[in-house]
């Protein structure tokens, strides 16, 4: 099964995606997802003019080898750009493989462990009241679990605030826009949203809180203590892990359970955290941990400590690793949730797909494949926009993490 051709696709349809789609002598096609948010032309470069032509003659079935020979053979491991071209190779092969043996992904895998997928929404608003009422209408919606974020008073264009309620893209503008950060606030915010948010609502569903890396480990600890009332199902990326054992003292702060990893590349980013059972969620997914082939190798890490997944699932990812996650998601023993955005009407008309929402949970496929495809006319009307993530700024200026 001698792969024949590998092609970049390139897509704006609201937001930019970067596709590869490779096919196998005898016609079989598979995609794979690269999109790297704010950075997409650096991986379409990097697969057309480094991997793509030294994919071609190579045996598509054996997955792991080409899998290996891109990591390791580039010499240069690691890093956002590499680990996601991997990926897009490596679902392309996993597609092709389970469509060629006739099967959905997840029975390739080893077979269903659920029959459904938990996933939680984003809800927002520009202050307390707001987010309130917005975690409403996803209870409403079905959901069981949603994630709340609230403007701050005093903040400039508050992180997870978006400017309507449906579809927010934190990518909007050519050059990164300059949003505003206070802990000081924030601190005197969170907890007075979550202390609504059950009062309101109850202790029935599952909330979620992403801090989005703004914290400093006490800081961080802090916050857990003050939302421990709450019983949050996760506090995410409450502080950067770069160094991994900043997360110590976090934990041994806090009992509120602690996700990172959107921004992990490979299981040598989480492996001190999971080993030293410093985190409950592992937020890694497809396409930001090179595929299949390496996420479960992170998620099989996880389970020896208990550790769940908690697959990363914003708009930037595209249907294709949306697709993917949920056939992950359906094998994998420790499942924990799965993060869920919807995509614009547009997006889902460039990448027709057979996962489903209903009742809170996404309903996986049963198609051979990973079950997304992309009509490339449509994909063709709408060309590449330069599209930047923001950053963020203290009050006096200072660079502060976005
Ligand atoms: O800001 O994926 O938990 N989800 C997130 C995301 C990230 C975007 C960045 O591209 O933090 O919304
Ligand atoms: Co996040």
């Amino acid at each position: 099964m001698k792969i024949k051709s590998a092609r970049v696709i390139v897509t704006c349809p609201g937001r930019n995606f970067v596709t590869l789609k490779i096919e196998v002598e005898g016609g079989l096609t598979g995609i794979g997802d690269a999109t790297l948010n704010g950075r997409e032309m650096a991986v379409v470069a990097y697969l057309q003019e480094h991997v793509c032509p030294a994919l071609i003659g190579m045996d598509a079935r054996r997955i792991e080898d080409i899998w290996q020979f891109l990591y390791r053979g580039a010499y240069w491991r690691r890093g956002p750009v590499t680990i996601r071209a991997i990926a897009a190779v490596d679902v392309a092969l996993w597609d092709i493989k389970a469509k060629a043996a006739g099967m959905p992904l997840y029975d390739l895998l080893g077979g269903k462990s659920r029959d459904r997928i938990m996933v939680y929404g984003h809800a927002n608003g520009a202050d307390i009241d707001e987010t309130v009422d917005a975690v409403g209408q996803y209870i409403a919606m079905g959901y069981k679990a949603i994630r709340a974020q609230t403007g701050i008073p005093g903040v400039e264009k508050t992180y997870g605030v978006g400017r309507g309620t449906m579809f927010y893209e934190p990518a909007d503008a050519a050059l990164p826009s300059v949003t505003g950060w206070d802990t000081r606030k924030a601190l005197n915010t969170i907890p007075r949203l979550f202390e609504r948010l059950r009062d309101t609502y109850g202790f029935d569903h599952h909330l979620l809180h992403d801090g989005h890396h703004r914290y400093t480990p006490q800081e961080a600890a802090h916050l857990g203590k003050l939302l421990e009332p709450f019983q949050l199902f996760w506090l995410e990326d409450c502080t950067p892990a770069e160094n991994q054992e900043a997360f110590k003292l976090v934990r041994q702060h806090t009992t509120t359970p602690l996700a990172v990893g959107e921004v992990f590349n490979t299981i040598w980013d989480c492996k001190d955290l999971i080993q030293h059972q410093l985190i409950d969620y592992i937020r890694t997914t497809i396409v930001g941990a090179g595929g299949v082939t390496h996420l479960r190798r992170i998620a099989d890490l996880a389970s020896l400590y208990q550790v769940r997944t908690g697959c990363h699932g914003a708009t930037d990812l595209s249907p294709v690793t949306m697709g993917t996650a949920l056939h992950f998601d359906s094998w994998v023993p420790n499942f924990g949730i799965q993060e869920y955005m919807r995509h614009t009407p547009e997006t889902d008309a460039v990448f027709p797909h057979d996962y489903r929402f209903e009742d809170g949970h996404m309903i996986v496929g049963e198609t051979a494949g990973h079950g997304v495809t992309i009509d490339e006319e449509l994909a063709a009307k709408y060309p590449y926009t330069p599209m930047q993530l923001p950053v963020a700024r203290l009050e006096d200026g200072t660079l502060w993490n976005w």
